[in-house]
């Protein structure tokens, strides 16, 4: 397949496994995951495609379980899901990527999941960077999740690495 068309099966997936499963006619687990089979049926795919876009994904946005009979999406969803990621020590230092308009009211407020489960933040300045560009120019967060850790604030990692946490208190967030 061409990248266009990785891209467009990549996205229809996104909507249907983190967001919208009913508008293709599924159901997710508790725990996101669909059975291959249906989520084929429902795209009108091979499963060779499939294999390909869960390969070759810029972020690895998807995941099969140990059989390869059932798929979820490993972050991002704004559907109750509960993934079952175990708590994880999260590095020092982490970072989020947003745009200047929302800044104001996280400084004030803090880092909220807004439509999503967890605030999603990234081991690299670069990721962030990615992140927030997908709103504008980007405007990148210093998280201290050393201190954020100590006072008991619970982090996970996701499959593809993208570290989750419920809200990011204004005192850790330091604009760079
Ligand atoms: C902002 C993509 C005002 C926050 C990416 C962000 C990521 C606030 C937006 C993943 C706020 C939420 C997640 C507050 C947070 N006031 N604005 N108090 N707190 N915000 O898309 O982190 O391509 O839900 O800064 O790569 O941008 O979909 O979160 O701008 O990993 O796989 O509210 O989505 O991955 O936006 O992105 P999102 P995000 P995929």
């Amino acid at each position: 397949m061409n990248e266009k068309e990785l891209i467009r099966i990549s996205k229809r997936m996104s909507l249907h496994l983190r967001h919208n499963p009913a508008a293709a006619g599924l159901t997710l687990s508790p725990d996101g995951w669909v059975d291959v089979d249906a989520l084929l049926r429902a795209l009108k795919i091979t499963r060779e495609q499939l294999d390909e876009v869960v390969e070759t994904n810029n972020k690895r946005r998807f995941a099969f379980d140990e059989t390869g009979a059932r798929i979820r999406a490993s972050q991002g969803h704004s559907v109750t899901v509960d993934l079952g990621l175990a708590d994880a020590q999260p590095p020092d230092v982490l970072y989020h990527g947003t745009v200047a308009k929302f800044l104001d009211a996280i400084l004030r407020e803090g880092l909220h999941p807004m439509n999503r489960h967890a605030v999603h933040l990234s081991e690299t300045v670069d990721t962030a960077r990615t992140v927030g560009a997908r709103r504008g120019k980007p405007v990148i967060l210093r998280v201290d999740a050393a201190a954020m850790s100590e006072t008991g604030h619970a982090f996970q990692v996701s499959a593809n690495g993208v570290w989750l946490t419920a809200s990011v208190p204004p005192k850790y967030l330091y604009r760079i």
